[in-house]
């Protein structure tokens, strides 16, 4: 018999997690630990399960089917297995409810489960993160009857009355710059304002509620000019006629994930706010969902660091296993050392923004808050690319064949940077919050979170923020200037 090599496997991704049960132990009260541990326990079984499933003779991909036999339109979407699952898992787990508990640790223990169910969810986590941006966003809004009509079912435990949000934002003309949305809003004489034009990214197709940009008619140019919109996509359990999708997106990864390109031909819509200012509004949804981009990328990279570590001590070269060859080791401990540092940054973001939300936090922390998530986002999305590649090639050729279920890992990864804003877009955000609120309270804040830190590491980052004031300050430093230097001065500002 030919020689066969062992495949990887994979520990449970909970109980073999140092990191997050160190982080648990070290933040959480005894009781509420306790309290959480069944669920992450469940939630790494479930995250197992499916790397074991064999999943070979499963749909990996949704299935639309726009016309009936007969001519009638359908827009029928059949999903895949683990979507399927979806609505069960989350609310059993409350993974979005946990989120909105009113106490200081609600956000970390949501975060922790979002960590431990992603890989498995093949993402069902994107309109998870939306949904749970919407219900954020619909929150902060104060608009009382939204509240009440789509929170008990955003954040509901109940599969059977759970429902899903979308966030239509990107249109042919722009994404990142969505003060070209071309989608009117039109009010009829009874008053109800209905929306016409084309969404081109629809994640949460299947889902039954969205808020979206749209331009009031008559209205000027510019995103000013936006207003923030909620509607419903169905009615009596079926899609709404005036919701066409047009086609399923076929993408590089994230292959379950059904990303509708859709027509608005007179859907219901009721403002959120202002008829105005919809970016403004939207605002708590972005930063929600980048958030929850840091965390899935976090999540990914730590699944490919996982596999390539156990698969280097099955795998034999040159009479030694892989974890035995000190450039292998290396190489091991380069993806290590890059994934702990990410783990450090993220999960500090639910404490804060927890902090935040339960009104503990001081102005400095909010501030820091604001910062730290897009340079978070940026960061991770990139590092997660870089990541996973590195882990495939630590399997050789097995790294590149399709049924090691390895790449699926490279391609999915590749959608942290570009959704949810891109790289060069969130530099610029972090610009627009430098810019807006200066160094200073970010200098007080970061010294505040550091205090506890050993002052070598509390050096680099005040090093940081020092060559931070130069750049910005600096003789010279036109907006061209910080403009084309953004991306370079943040990733040093969140590696640091
Ligand atoms: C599994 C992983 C989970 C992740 C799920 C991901 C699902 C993916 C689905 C998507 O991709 S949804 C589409 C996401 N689209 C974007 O993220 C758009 C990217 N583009 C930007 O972020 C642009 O910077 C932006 C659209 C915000 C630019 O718009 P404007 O109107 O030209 O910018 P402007 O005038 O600077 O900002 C308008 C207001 O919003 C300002 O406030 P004021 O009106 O009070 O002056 C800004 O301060 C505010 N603002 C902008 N970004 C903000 C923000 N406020 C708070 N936080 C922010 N991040
Ligand atoms: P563009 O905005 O055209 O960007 C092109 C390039 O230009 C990028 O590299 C960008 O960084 C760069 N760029 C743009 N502006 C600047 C600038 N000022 N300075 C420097 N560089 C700049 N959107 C939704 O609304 N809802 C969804 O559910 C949704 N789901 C998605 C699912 C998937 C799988 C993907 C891939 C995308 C999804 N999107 C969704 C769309 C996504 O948010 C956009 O693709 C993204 O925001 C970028 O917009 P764009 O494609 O128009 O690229």
């Amino acid at each position: 018999m030919a020689f066969l090599q062992d495949p990887p496997q994979l520990d449970h991704p909970y109980r073999s997690d140092r990191l997050l049960l160190d982080l648990l132990d070290r933040h959480l009260p005894t009781e509420r630990r306790e309290a959480l541990d069944a669920d992450l326990d469940a939630l790494g079984h479930y995250a197992l399960k499916a790397w074991q499933r064999e999943r070979a003779s499963t749909p990996k991909k949704p299935l639309f089917t726009a016309w009936d036999a007969w001519g009638r339109r359908i827009d029928r979407i059949e999903l895949t297995p683990a979507w399927q699952e979806g609505a069960w898992l989350t609310t059993r787990h409350a993974l979005l409810a946990a989120g909105h508990e009113a106490h200081v640790h609600a956000r970390l223990e949501q975060f922790a489960r979002v960590y431990l169910y992603h890989v498995a969810s093949a993402f069902y986590t994107c309109p998870l993160a939306m949904t749970d941006g919407a219900a954020t966003a619909l929150k902060a809004s104060g608009n009382a009857a939204l509240g009440e009509r789509a929170l008990p079912h955003f954040l509901s435990r109940d599969p059977e009355a759970f429902w899903l949000s979308g966030q239509w934002m990107t249109e042919t003309a722009g994404g990142s710059d969505v003060g070209r949305t071309e989608t009117i809003a039109r009010r009829d004489a009874d008053g109800q304002w209905r929306l016409y034009g084309r969404k081109w990214f629809s994640s949460a197709v299947v889902g039954e509620a969205a808020l979206a940009l749209a331009r009031p008619e008559g209205a000027g140019p510019g995103s000013r000019a936006l207003a923030l919109f909620y509607v419903e996509t169905t009615e009596h359990g079926r899609r709404r006629p005036e919701i066409l999708i047009d086609r399923l997106k076929d993408k590089l990864g994230t292959h379950e994930l059904p990303t509708a390109e859709i027509h608005l031909d007179g859907l219901p819509a009721w403002p959120v706010g202002e008829l105005a200012h919809g970016v403004r509004q939207i605002a708590p949804v972005l930063n929600i969902t980048r958030l929850w981009n840091a965390v899935c990328a976090l999540a990914s990279m730590s699944r490919a660091v996982a596999l390539a570590r156990d698969y280097a001590a099955r795998r034999q070269a040159f009479g030694r296993p892989l974890i035995e060859q000190p450039l292998h080791v290396e190489t091991l401990a380069g993806l290590v050392a890059e994934m702990e540092a990410a783990f450090a940054l993220v999960l500090a973001l639910p404490r804060l923004l927890g902090r935040v939300e339960q009104g503990l936090a001081t102005p400095h922390e909010a501030a820091l808050l604001r910062l730290l998530t897009p340079l978070a986002k940026l960061w991770t999305g990139k590092l997660a690319v870089a990541v996973c590649s590195e882990a495939l090639e630590c399997f050789g050729g097995a790294g590149y064949i399709e049924d090691t279920g390895l790449p699926q890992l490279l391609r999915d990864a590749q959608v942290y940077p570009i959704w949810e804003g891109t790289t060069n877009v969130l530099a610029l955000d972090v610009l627009r919050v430098l810019e807006a609120d200066g160094i200073e309270p970010l200098r007080q804040a970061i010294a505040a979170w550091l205090t506890n830190a050993a002052p070598a590491a509390a050096q680099v980052v005040q090093g940081a923020l020092d060559a931070a004031t130069c750049w910005l300050e600096g003789h010279g430093a036109t907006r061209e200037r910080r403009e084309a230097g953004a991306r370079g001065f943040a990733f040093t500002l969140a590696r640091s």
